[in-house]
């Protein structure tokens, strides 16, 4: 089912050339209205015109976060601030937050894209979608709204955290759809297995899940413990927020909106294209943003990217599942080590719950990894009496010894591992924070 078939499913060559006329007006609007991207252009002896095809984009310079808070907060505008119509931003780890600005026309193209990626996911006019995603600066919640809102959707706008009262109204309004990350869809699960209620007491048919990484493994358990296929959706702030792209029932990668956003993936440490099917680091050029235009945006993503039309039918690119950010990577003793490549380690264990964060601390003068994990409920009813902190008890250390092992085979280090009690590990309500990184800086 599309929302736009027109568009999502366009000859390659006819959407190449809409690309091309879109991104020369996105270069001029840039060059002619921030002077930031007027200066890098000049500093790298390019100006609009220099854009014939598209692969001439390689020619121009790259816009990094940094450039964000170096301008924070409307420097790389191309609007003044009585033009746009809403504001987000980026929490960020440290200091100011990065700020994007949309105007009317952005909002209904974001409303466009968002719309098409719930279609996409299986939602259909009439449905009933509750968004648990957060409703403020952060675009999850909004972002989805608005798109629900055009589809002809009831939305449920739930925003983030009190689970309880999410399952409650879960339950008794039916939604088929549910939008959260995926690691508050494991929180929500666990709340329902809880409450004593298991996927039949509830209507859900497909969830939309996104924002933060995650793995198959992860997919195999929300879908197992909420009963519904569940899709992946990225976005970004800085190019729009969710509905970027979408992943259809094919589970084959996410559709890019291609018509708005172009691709391109990199050499992160030469900034050098490569070519398809290749794993670098995702950048994006907005083609029909008003406010905050981007230029070779880069995202700080990993993944590949696809051209081949899906078996669902659109045409434009695929990005397959992230992997990660280039900043979560770690290096322990010299290998490089993604926090997905241990989830993948746990989740084969059937006496691991789904919850999990990695510490990284400096002890002396070399990095120490420590996965902490806990038990199901299952196995800890399985071992009542036992104290389970313990290392000694039988179990428990027969499961902290396999665990070890597997990591250590997967990833190629030794990697510390705490096995605690159920419950003991902070459940997310947003973005899971999968590594806590203790080392002095
Ligand atoms: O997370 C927008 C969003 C909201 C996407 C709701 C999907 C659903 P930011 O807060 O600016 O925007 O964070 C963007 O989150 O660069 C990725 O590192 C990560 N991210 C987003 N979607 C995914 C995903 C929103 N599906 C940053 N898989 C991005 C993995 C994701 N990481």
């Amino acid at each position: 089912m599309f929302w736009n078939k027109a568009v999502e499913t366009l000859e390659r060559p006819e959407l190449q050339q809409l690309q091309l006329q879109r991104l020369q007006a996105t270069l001029e609007r840039a060059y002619q209205r921030v002077p930031f991207h007027k200066e890098q252009f000049d500093r790298a002896g390019v100006s609009p015109a220099s854009l014939k095809s598209l692969s001439d984009l390689t020619k121009f310079p790259f816009t990094v976060k940094s450039n964000l808070r170096d301008t924070y907060p409307f420097g790389l505008f191309a609007e003044p601030t009585a033009n746009v119509s809403r504001l987000h931003a980026s929490s960020g780890t440290r200091g100011k937050p990065t700020v994007v600005g949309y105007t009317r026309h952005d909002i209904n193209i974001w409303t466009e894209v968002c719309a098409r990626s719930i279609m996409c996911a299986g939602g259909q006019p009439g449905d009933m979608l509750h968004v648990a995603y957060g409703y403020g600066l952060f675009t999850g919640g909004l972002g989805l709204h608005y798109g629900a809102e055009k589809l002809g959707a009831c939305v449920v706008p739930a925003s983030g955290g009190n689970t309880p009262r999410q399952v409650m109204l879960l339950q008794d309004f039916k939604a088929v759809g549910l939008a959260c990350t995926p690691s508050y869809a494991l929180n929500i699960a666990d709340q329902m297995t809880e409450m004593g209620f298991t996927p039949r007491d509830f209507n859900l048919k497909y969830g939309i899940f996104g924002a933060e990484p995650w793995t198959e493994e992860i997919r195999a358990k929300i879908e197992e413990e909420l009963g519904l296929v569940a899709l992946d959706i990225y976005g970004l702030s800085e190019v729009m927020g969710p509905g970027v792209s979408m992943e259809c029932p094919q589970k084959q990668g996410l559709h890019v909106w291609e018509d708005h956003f172009l691709p391109e993936i990199i050499d992160p440490a030469s900034g050098n294209p490569l070519p398809e099917g290749e794993t670098g680091e995702l950048v994006f050029t907005s083609l029909t943003k008003e406010a905050f235009p981007v230029i070779r945006y880069r995202t700080g993503d990993l993944c590949a990217l696809y051209y081949d039309p899906c078996a669902c039918g659109r045409t434009h690119a695929r990005m397959s599942k992230l992997k990660g950010r280039i900043d979560d990577m770690f290096i322990v003793r010299g290998v490089n080590v993604f926090p997905s490549e241990i989830e993948r380690v746990l989740l084969e264990f059937q006496e691991l719950a789904p919850h999990y964060q990695i510490v990284l601390s400096r002890p002396e003068r070399l990095d120490l990894v420590t996965v902490l994990t806990e038990v199901t409920p299952a196995f800890f009813a399985g071992h009542i009496g036992a104290d389970l902190m313990s290392a000694d008890h039988a179990a428990v250390k027969s499961l902290w010894q396999r665990i070890r092992q597997k990591l250590n085979e997967a990833l190629g280090v030794s990697i510390e591992v705490k096995i605690s009690a159920p419950r003991t590990i902070a459940r997310s309500e947003g973005k899971a924070v999968r590594v806590i990184d203790n080392r002095p800086r």
